[in-house]
């Protein structure tokens, strides 16, 4: 590759408008008084060793690699997600071609998330190109264990020790009855975030 600068940048502006479109749903929510299944959005590209790495690793060309441009969409609760993966779905500035649910079927590390993939519109000097990106959808408690759980796996690079393992897996479990809890009490909770957000 002799301009990572000018491979990367439909992939960055990819990662700015959808964080910005995405960041509008939730406005539309707000301004409506309903719950947003939105609570924050965040977005990177990924940097250039990692993309390497992963080109190398999975013996994919580049512009295979489904998640350069990766966005990140965190939600209040589980049934959040599945709305948020309703709204992309009747997007019409984008087109979903792949979901993998790592929800019901969580990894063996414990990580749970919904992940779609989705072929975004990059306007150019050269006219249209479409890219990939991914865009991850998780709970506050999903997303607080994947972040540590990522800071411990580059710590370990990627050997994390068996014992820190089985607690993170217990940890996941810890999260994801978190999640059922809240989810128990939704009504509850959106009612007071309700005149919370009125004062
Ligand atoms: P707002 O108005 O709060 O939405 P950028 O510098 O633009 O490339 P970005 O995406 O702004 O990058 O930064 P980052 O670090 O990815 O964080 C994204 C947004 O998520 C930030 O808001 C943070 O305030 C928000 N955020 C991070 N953690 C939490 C959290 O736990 N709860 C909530 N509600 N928001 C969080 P913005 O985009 O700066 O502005
Ligand atoms: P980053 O930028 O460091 O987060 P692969 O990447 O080969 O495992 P695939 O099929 O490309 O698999 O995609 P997958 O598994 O759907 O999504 C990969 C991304 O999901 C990872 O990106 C992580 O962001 C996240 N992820 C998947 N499994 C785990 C996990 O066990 N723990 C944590 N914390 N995150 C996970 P990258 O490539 O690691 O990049």
């Amino acid at each position: 590759m002799d301009n990572w600068d000018l491979f990367l940048a439909p992939y960055k502006q990819a990662v700015d408008e959808l964080k910005i479109k995405l960041k509008g749903m939730r406005q539309q929510f707000e301004l409506e008084d309903l719950h947003s299944p939105i609570e924050f959005v965040t977005g990177r590209v990924k940097p250039k060793t990692s993309i390497l790495n992963k080109s190398t690793e999975k013996n994919i060309p580049l512009d295979q690699i489904q998640d350069i441009a990766g966005l990140r969409i965190m939600c209040q609760f589980v049934d959040d997600i599945h709305s948020v993966v309703k709204l992309l779905r009747i997007r019409t500035d984008l087109n979903v071609v792949e979901e993998r649910d790592y929800i019901s079927n969580k990894k063996q590390s414990g990580y749970r998330s919904y992940h779609v993939v989705v072929e975004y519109p990059v306007q150019t000097r050269n006219g249209e190109k479409r890219i990939l990106a991914e865009i991850q959808i998780r709970t506050l408690a999903m997303n607080f264990w994947a972040t540590i759980e990522h800071s411990l796996n580059y710590k370990y690079q990627g050997q994390i020790p068996t014992a820190i393992g089985l607690r993170l897996q217990r940890a996941a479990e810890a999260a994801f009855q978190l999640d059922e809890e809240m989810s128990l009490i939704r009504e509850e909770i959106q009612e007071a975030q309700a005149i919370f957000q009125k004062k």
